[in-house]
């Protein structure tokens, strides 16, 4: 297992030689060209019971975003054949929910599942707080992994979440792995946390067994209404150093350069790709906060010889 002072160690190396063991472990294990592409969809939105303070979703606050019923599955559908002719191979499907709902709207979340999957999409979903049993249904389904984060330490933990417990966030990753289904676990920057919080995010997240498939690092997009509309952004060199010491301690993980891309240079992401960040959210929305635009991503890609962007941007 990897101590907190190990990742210290390796977070505050020179510049220079924490990029190049970054660089160095991201190619052992991956062509550093491919950077996966995920289309997120909010398949519920709104009127949360959590109180988040980063979330436009919680019902806590007056955030503007307007709740909306559990959508279709014709809807979905729908929108995961787009998100495919535009070039993702993953599909995320989000819930504003405390915890996942049982019967029928589970039973479609099912459903959706299963959709994704048959139009060839690797499928997430991130839908709260699970059961076993939902964990065991969902891989039946063919979910390819499950998306819950630990956000930040566990100490600033209750800074930012009141109606949940960081114990409650490791009781659910501890179904979904047991149910076989890969875990998508990460955090956001930004949240008022300091470097230490952060080193201890990555210090948890290197104590699951196994290790998380994937790590979303987020950046606090500030929601207006909520207690942390005003928080600092994150400084840029802070956010190449996480990804990077992400990168090293993962090396076989997808580390997702996650929200709050559009309010990065394009410098600034590419670091981040160059530091070991290999995928992406894309489309002009996240759940409900903005995202680059696709045409703005495709003359990135292109701009950075990265491939196949191009049928995105025709
Ligand atoms: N309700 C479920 C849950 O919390 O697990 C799923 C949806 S929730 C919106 C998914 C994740 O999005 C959160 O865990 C958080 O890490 C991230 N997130 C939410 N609002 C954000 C914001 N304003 N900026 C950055 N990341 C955010
Ligand atoms: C994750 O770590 N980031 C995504 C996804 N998992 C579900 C969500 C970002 C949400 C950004 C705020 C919003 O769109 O409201
Ligand atoms: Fe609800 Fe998830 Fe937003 Fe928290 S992050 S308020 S649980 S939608």
């Amino acid at each position: 297992m990897t101590t907190l002072d190990e990742i210290r160690t390796i977070y505050q190396l020179p510049f220079p030689e924490l990029l190049w063991r970054a660089m160095s472990i991201h190619r052992a294990h991956h062509d550093p060209a491919d950077i996966q592409r995920c289309a997120l969809l909010s398949i519920k939105t709104g009127g949360c019971p959590e109180d988040c303070r980063y979330c436009a979703q919680s019902a806590h606050y007056d955030t503007g975003v307007a709740p909306t019923p559990l959508m279709t599955v014709e809807e979905v559908s729908r929108r995961a054949q787009r998100a495919k002719e535009r070039g993702a191979t993953r599909f995320c499907l989000g819930a504003a929910w405390r915890e996942s709902k049982e019967g029928a709207p589970f039973e479609r979340v099912l459903e959706m599942v299963r959709e994704v999957r048959r139009l060839g999409l690797e499928a997430c979903v991130t839908l709260g707080m699970l059961t076993e049993e939902q964990a065991h249904r969902l891989k039946e389904a063919g979910l390819t992994a499950y998306n819950h984060n630990l956000d930040t330490s566990r100490r600033h933990y209750p800074n930012i979440i009141s109606t949940r417990l960081y114990d409650e966030r490791m009781q659910t990753i501890r179904h979904v792995q047991k149910a076989g289904i890969a875990v998508c676990c990460g955090g956001i920057l930004g949240l008022g946390e300091n470097e230490e919080d952060r080193l201890m995010l990555l210090a948890e997240l290197a104590a699951l067994d196994p290790p998380p498939e994937s790590i979303p690092i987020n950046c606090l997009v500030p929601i207006p209404g909520t207690p942390l509309e005003q928080a600092a952004p994150v400084d840029p060199i802070e956010l190449v150093r996480l990804v990077a010491t992400a990168r090293i301690l993962f090396p076989r993980a997808r580390v997702r350069l996650s929200a709050g891309r559009d309010r990065m240079s394009r410098e600034l992401q590419a670091l981040c790709f160059l530091a070991g960040a290999n995928s992406i959210f894309f489309g002009d929305t996240l759940l409900t906060a903005p995202n680059p635009s696709e045409h703005a991503d495709a003359e990135m890609f292109r701009d950075l010889g990265l491939p196949d962007f191009s049928a995105a941007s025709s």
